[in-house]
């Protein structure tokens, strides 16, 4: 018995080929010793943590991380998915070859882990028992002690989750090996760093960070795009970058559930957390199922179309998250949740955090505070004075159980009837309050030409948006084509289709402030996209979909003039036509686009030629 059984024994860890894969990666990795998790290890590790500065505490049960300053968000250009069939190549996935990059990543990886512990840690991406169950299952090994305590609290972790597999290898392994994160020159040409995706070897290979999506790879790796690969191949299911709510109508005791996807940081989390308006709230409640990633598939016993949040927690951004944006946000990361703030600012002697957005003014007065790199404020110079205290990206990491709004029935095995998809961007103009789309072609459609304004940091000519398809740019595992056709596959299957819309909660004025309050008043629009779909009210048919009437909206105590409301319920028919021309060029990028979606295009354009201007 090798000193590596004896570990995996004591953990009770019996799988076969999982024991295999671990003694594979610890002697690839030069690791010194490995060490089995599950969900129970939570405390001594953070004590470990603390014990090694790798987490300060931030008050009772709360602590804090700060990553490397040049490692702070996923990075998109070394990110690729690999397989052997180059047909697989899209516009936005990356590809590359599988051979290829796994020879790379293990030159990368070897010996990389010298004198570290690698963690084994077994993980569910689903509810226990759930239909997709058997594509969540996956394994990841990492040499860094934080990223487990952040996998402990954003995925299902245990050896009861690999141990008796219908299939003993059908699980995805998910290696990731921080490397020296001082020395990989990152955003420059010599940057050494590759987060792989093999995606038809279900093979996760992630080197050279210890941030968020870049590490956790049962979340994005795992739950996006390997699961987008899985749901495709197996022609099964989809895996969407989606939040997905639960609405509660207790006049009539009906449950509606709405899933739907923004770009990263564009909303989600906050409309899943979100508190009914005090004039709604005594007629309905929300609940949170999921803000980052849904799966769906058609159910086999109701026919209908079905869906559930993989993933077991929060990993949520900090900026403008306060009181009156996202009270619940605030409570899952309440004293004694186990929540872990990374980048944000710190207070070492107060053990106090703060991130822009969280009150008004920063603390008055800032003595013993650190912004995000460690740096005390009160030393900065007079030309740092503005940057900000806490990373733009900085997060909280906390588990479903935290959240205030948790749906009662958020672990069960059946996940929920899909009623409702949205899609939505920031966009400036042009994108009104909300718009219902008449079919599903229509909604793949909208969804593939999803977008959000070029900002001044992103490439790109003013006015063309920067397309981010059905919000998974990002997450995109083989070609836009293939992929619409397989969403128009799965969901076309399904009884009962669900109504789709577009949502915008970010149109501006000139000057620049947003016309909608947004947050806990975007149940309103969504109230009325179900009495659409109930047929309990009519909306105005416009060239590119239905769009509510003032009267139809309940906008009881909701801040806005009257000329605000009228151009977020208004077509700028010019704006539209002008960017059909994008949409058109966007398009003809994919290859194998469905005839379908097309048609719905030249639908839109023909509807906006027969549309009086104004
Ligand atoms: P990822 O976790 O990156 O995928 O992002 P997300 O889509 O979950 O974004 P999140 O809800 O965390 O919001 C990102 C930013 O948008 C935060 O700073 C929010 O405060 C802000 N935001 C969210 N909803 C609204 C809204 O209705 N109006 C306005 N003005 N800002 C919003
Ligand atoms: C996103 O970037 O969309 C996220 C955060 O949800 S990460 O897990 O880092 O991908
Ligand atoms: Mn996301």
């Amino acid at each position: 018995m090798s000193p590596m059984d004896n570990v995996l024994d004591a953990a009770g860890l019996t799988n076969p080929a999982v024991r295999d894969y671990v003694k594979y990666w610890a002697e690839l990795t030069g690791a010194e010793r490995i060490e089995v998790v599950s969900a129970a290890d939570d405390a001594r590790l953070i004590a470990e943590c603390l014990e090694a500065g790798e987490l300060d505490p931030a008050g009772d049960g709360l602590y804090y991380s700060r990553s490397y300053h040049k490692d702070t968000a996923r990075s998109e250009e070394r990110t690729v998915v690999a397989t052997s069939t180059p047909t697989d190549k899209g516009l936005y996935n990356n590809w590359r070859d599988a051979a290829e990059m796994t020879a790379l990543q293990k030159e990368n990886m070897r010996g990389a882990s010298a004198g570290k512990t690698m963690y084994v840690i077994p993980y569910l991406m689903a509810p226990p028992g759930n239909a997709l169950a058997p594509w969540a299952t996956g394994v990841e090994l990492t040499d860094c002690r934080t990223v487990v305590l952040h996998m402990i609290r954003m995925a299902r972790v245990g050896v009861e989750y690999v141990n008796d597999l219908a299939d003993p290898n059908q699980f995805v392994r998910a290696v990731h090996v921080t490397g020296d994160l001082e020395n990989l020159g990152q955003g420059t040409p010599e940057d050494s760093r590759y987060f792989v995706t093999v995606a038809d070897e279900r093979t996760i290979l992630h080197y050279g960070s210890s941030y968020g999506g870049n590490a956790l790879l049962g979340k994005i790796a795992h739950g996006l795009r390997q699961a987008a690969y899985d749901g495709w191949a197996s022609k099964k299911f989809l895996a969407e970058q989606y939040m997905l709510i639960g609405i509660h109508d207790k006049e009539t005791g009906k449950d509606y559930h709405i899933c739907g996807g923004f770009p990263s940081a564009s909303g989600k989390t906050n409309l899943a957390m979100m508190l009914a308006p005090d004039v709604l709230g005594d007629r309905y409640h929300v609940s949170f199922y999921g803000d980052d990633i849904a799966w769906l598939w058609v159910d086999e016993a109701s026919g209908k179309l079905y869906g559930m949040n993989p993933e077991y927690g929060v990993f949520g951004v900090a900026k403008d998250t306060n009181e009156g944006t996202n009270p619940t946000a605030l409570h899952s990361i309440d004293e004694g949740s186990g929540a872990i703030f990374t980048n944000i600012a710190y207070n070492p002697t107060t053990r106090e955090v703060w991130w822009e957005g969280r009150t008004p003014e920063p603390p008055a007065d800032n003595t013993g505070w650190l912004d995000w790199k460690g740096n005390a404020i009160s030393e900065r110079t007079a030309e740092r004075a503005d940057e900000p205290w806490a990373h733009p990206n900085s997060r909280f990491t906390t588990t479903l159980d935290n959240v205030p709004n948790i749906a009662s029935d958020y672990n069960a095995a059946a996940g929920v009837p899909i009623d409702a998809i949205i899609f939505g961007g920031r966009t400036r103009d042009r994108e009104p309050l909300i718009r219902a789309i008449h079919d599903l072609a229509e909604g793949v459609y909208d969804g593939l030409t999803l977008g959000a304004e070029a900002t001044a940091a992103a490439e790109g000519k003013e006015g063309v948006l920067r397309y981010d398809p059905m919000s998974n740019r990002p997450f995109m595992a083989y070609g836009e084509g293939d992929y619409a056709q397989h969403y128009l596959d799965v969901v076309g299957a399904a009884k009962d289709q669900p109504i789709f819309a577009h949502v915008n909660w970010f149109q501006r004025g000139e000057d620049g402030r947003f016309l909608w309050p947004g947050y806990r008043d975007n149940l309103r629009p969504l109230l009325w996209l179900l009495q659409l779909k109930n047929g309990e009210v009519k909306g105005r048919e416009t060239a590119v979909g239905i769009i509510p009437t003032e009267d139809e909206l309940h906008l009881d105590g909701v801040d806005i003039t009257p000329e605000d409301l009228n151009t977020i319920l208004t077509i700028n028919v010019p704006r539209w036509k002008q960017e059909m021309a994008n949409r058109e060029e966007h398009l003809s990028q994919f290859e194998r686009l469905p005839e379908a979606i097309w048609e719905a295009h030249r639908r839109v354009a023909a509807n906006l030629e027969n549309e009086p201007e104004g």
